[in-house]
């Protein structure tokens, strides 16, 4: 017999869930999908074709999963050289949804998805959220932003589709996200994990006590985070804490998730296939060494990826997990191999800060990103050497510097950061690579 759902007896999605796949039924299936997707890439995105060409390769040169090596990588920057709709398998037509995130300069990455892919994005947060004990007659309140950025509507429709009730705040006003958590009773609170140290420390400033309310579990990713962190909130908030990954080219969160063991993120294989690979080199490593995440969609219409290089380093954890799931899971996400940070679940790129710059000055000052944390809120400061180019005593010319400074930042970056002026060689100068980026946030 399958084992069921851990906590639900008949609230839950059926028990045929692919969750308990044999693993060979799941190989074959992911064979097949695999050889439809690398066609599907191949007719329908010129780039996935001319890269094929290059290579001499044809969907046919996929006769097995291992095969997949063959097949050429994909990147960010190919997403940003095709903007907006280059990589799009699917006519608008289909296109019932478009998403967005950080690229790497001014202009951001757009992904988009069919009514299909919205189905297969829905179902495998309502197989996250049932990993972790939800089940019809939870509430549960969703405090990602809502937007272009994928987690507020990605566990929304996850959540209402697993019967649950949702409550959509979205990110921000903290007192009003604990007065709602307290006056309706919620169960679940979906929000990336500092978000939530800092409703722990804004809840105690208030003088209410979470441990007494009927929140039971959170569900925290879009950033990394630690085990200490996962004991701090578990002991201040007595929520059970679970991580859930994902990234939007991929299709958002619910690539993987921790179930109630949280013994690592269970990938949904049946949709995403997951490799390690040597970050430098490319090549595929074997379970349990760490190296970078490579993920092929399986299953999306609108935007396949091949081979995206997530830069998450991690490694595929051997053995199969007690929970009886057969799906292959990830160790947490501790960090990346390229220079993108996470703010506040915003992804930013110091070369995004560089581009804002160029374009105010049009010469690059010597500048600083300081990352601090107060009160479990993430702070970023951009700090910028004014140039004898750049002086000018009259402190109205110098505020209005600031203020266009400021503008270009909040506008290429998303998030409200503090623009700093600060005089001129007043930073670290640059030995060699300049350290333009001070994160003092584990401190
Ligand atoms: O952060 C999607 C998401 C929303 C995941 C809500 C989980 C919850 P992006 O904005 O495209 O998508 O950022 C993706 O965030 O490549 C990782 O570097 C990082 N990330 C996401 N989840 C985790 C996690 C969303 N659980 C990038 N642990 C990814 C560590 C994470 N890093």
């Amino acid at each position: 017999m399958k084992p069921i759902l851990e906590t639900c007896a008949d609230d839950c999605p059926p028990a045929s869930v692919p969750d308990y796949t044999p693993l060979s039924e799941l190989r074959n299936l992911q064979l097949k999908r695999l050889q439809a997707v690398v066609t599907r890439a191949w007719q329908h995105v010129e780039h996935f074709q001319s890269r094929l060409a290059e290579r001499r390769l044809a969907p046919q040169d996929i006769r097995s999963l291992e095969d997949i090596a063959k097949l050429p990588f994909t990147v960010k920057n190919d997403l940003r050289d095709t903007y907006p709709f280059g990589l799009f398998a699917s006519p608008m037509k289909d296109v019932v949804r478009l998403h967005a995130s950080s690229g790497t300069t001014g202009k951001p990455i757009v992904v988009a998805y069919t009514k299909e892919d919205l189905d297969v994005w829905t179902s495998v947060i309502v197989r996250c959220f049932a990993g972790c004990g939800l089940h019809r007659g939870d509430i549960v309140q969703v405090a990602y932003g809502y937007g272009l950025f994928t987690g507020g509507l990605g566990a929304h429709y996850g959540a209402e589709a697993l019967g649950a009730a949702v409550v959509p705040t979205s990110g921000g006003n903290a007192d009003r996200q604990i007065m709602l958590m307290k006056d309706f009773g919620v169960t679940a609170m979906c929000c990336t994990p500092t978000y939530f140290l800092h409703l722990i420390d804004r809840a105690a400033e208030l003088g209410v006590d979470l441990k007494e309310l009927p929140l039971r579990a959170g569900i925290f990713g879009a950033e990394p985070w630690t085990e200490s962190m996962r004991k701090h909130i578990e002991k201040m908030s007595g929520v059970e804490a679970f991580d859930i990954y994902g990234l939007s080219e991929i299709i958002g969160p619910g690539v993987g998730c921790e179930c109630r063991r949280h013994r690592g993120l269970h990938i949904f294989e049946d949709h995403f296939l997951p490799e390690i690979v040597d970050p430098e080199t490319g090549t595929p490593l074997p379970d349990g060494t760490e190296g970078e995440l490579v993920l092929t969609t399986l299953s999306k219409h609108a935007m396949p990826m091949i081979r995206y290089r997530t830069r998450d380093i991690t490694m595929l954890l051997p053995g199969q997990c007690e929970c009886g799931r057969t799906l292959r899971r990830i160790d947490r996400i501790g960090r990346r191999s390229d220079d993108m940070l996470i703010v506040r679940g915003v992804n930013v790129f110091p070369s995004q800060v560089e581009s804002a710059l160029l374009e105010i000055e049009g010469t690059l000052p010597n500048y600083q990103i300081l990352l601090t944390r107060v009160q479990g809120l993430d702070q970023m400061e951009v700090q910028v050497e004014v140039t004898p180019q750049m002086f000018n005593d009259k402190i109205g010319a110098l505020q209005g510097l600031h203020a266009k400074l400021q503008g270009a930042l909040d506008h290429v970056l998303g998030i409200r950061v503090r623009v700093a002026l600060v005089e001129a060689h007043s930073l670290e100068p640059s030995q060699g690579k300049a350290k333009r980026v001070i994160d003092r946030r584990t401190q």
